[in-house]
């Protein structure tokens, strides 16, 4: 459970980066903006103080649980799970190659660690649910955090989890929404607008924060606010750009969604040393 400074979870945070627009690039597939826009929560989960967890004990039942979700964005998760031990660099250069267990969804049958097996968009919260009820069961005292992506917000399911949380009065869980403006065809607000995130979950009970989730300073301090509250649920709405912070290279390209695609060579360089 590293303690990074806000001054190194930054650099944390560019190193992430370099490692997602590497692993997709050289998978040729995958989706490096949706991971890029989620990439200082995941950071500041890991290497901030928040998430206490062990690689070499990764099924120790205290661990604090992190569910992606959204499991396209793997390419993150799998790249701050490697900067955190659970397995090295090399291996993640096997994303998506037949055989590997570094898949394009997150598959928590092949990689101790990951908590939950997603990529059917709507799922993670209610499985969150699971696991904090199950630590109230048992008396043990572990935070659950899932990560939503705002398109995924329009599947009812996650409406039905909010209404839930609240019921069972989860303290123990952290919803973090990766309001990163775009889904799969277009804009989020185009496609179903249910941007105006805070009003909606704070009806149904929910203590909630709307912030710039591509700001280190401004995560980690919303994560200590969620950390404090200790009556009710909590939600992050995580206001981010899709593909930060390279977004002029794909307005560029003509696609500042650039849902699903990975990063041409020629682009992938250009990314890195804008990153770098
Ligand atoms: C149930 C379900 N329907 C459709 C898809 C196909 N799909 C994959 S990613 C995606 C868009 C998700 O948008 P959002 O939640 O905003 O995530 P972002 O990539 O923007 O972070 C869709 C529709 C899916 N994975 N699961
Ligand atoms: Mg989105």
């Amino acid at each position: 459970m590293p303690e990074l400074s806000l001054d190194d979870l930054k650099k944390k945070a560019t190193q992430i980066r370099e490692l997602i627009i590497r692993i997709t690039t050289e998978a040729g597939s995958g989706h490096p903006s949706s991971s890029l826009s989620a990439t200082e929560v995941v950071t500041a989960l890991y290497f901030g103080g928040f998430m206490k967890y062990d690689p070499k004990n990764p099924s120790s039942p205290d661990r604090d649980r992190f569910i992606l979700s959204k499991g396209h964005a793997c390419p993150v998760l799998y790249s701050a799970m490697a900067e955190a031990g659970y397995f090295t660099t090399d291996d993640i250069m096997t994303l998506r190659k037949l055989g590997s267990p570094w898949e394009g969804h997150p598959n928590m049958r092949r990689l101790p660690g990951i908590e939950a097996s997603t990529g059917s968009l709507g799922q993670g919260l209610s499985i969150g649910i699971g696991h904090a009820l199950a630590g109230k069961m048992d008396g043990r005292n572990y935070q659950t955090y899932v990560m939503l992506g705002d398109g995924e917000m329009g599947e009812g399911q996650v409406w039905e989890a909010i209404a839930a949380a609240e019921k069972y009065a989860l303290n123990n869980l952290t919803a973090i929404i990766d309001r990163n403006g775009y889904q799969q065809t277009g804009a989020t607000k185009e496609v179903l607008d249910l941007t105006e995130f805070q009003p909606k979950i704070e009806a149904f009970g929910w203590h909630v924060q709307t912030i710039n989730g591509n700001d280190m300073g401004e995560v980690v301090a919303a994560l200590k606010t969620a950390r404090g509250v200790n009556d009710k649920p909590t939600c992050i709405v995580s206001k981010t750009q899709k593909g930060y912070p390279v977004v002029p290279l794909l307005e560029a390209e003509g696609d500042p969604n650039y849902h699903g695609k990975p990063f041409s060579p020629e682009l992938a360089k250009k990314a890195l040393e804008l990153i770098g």
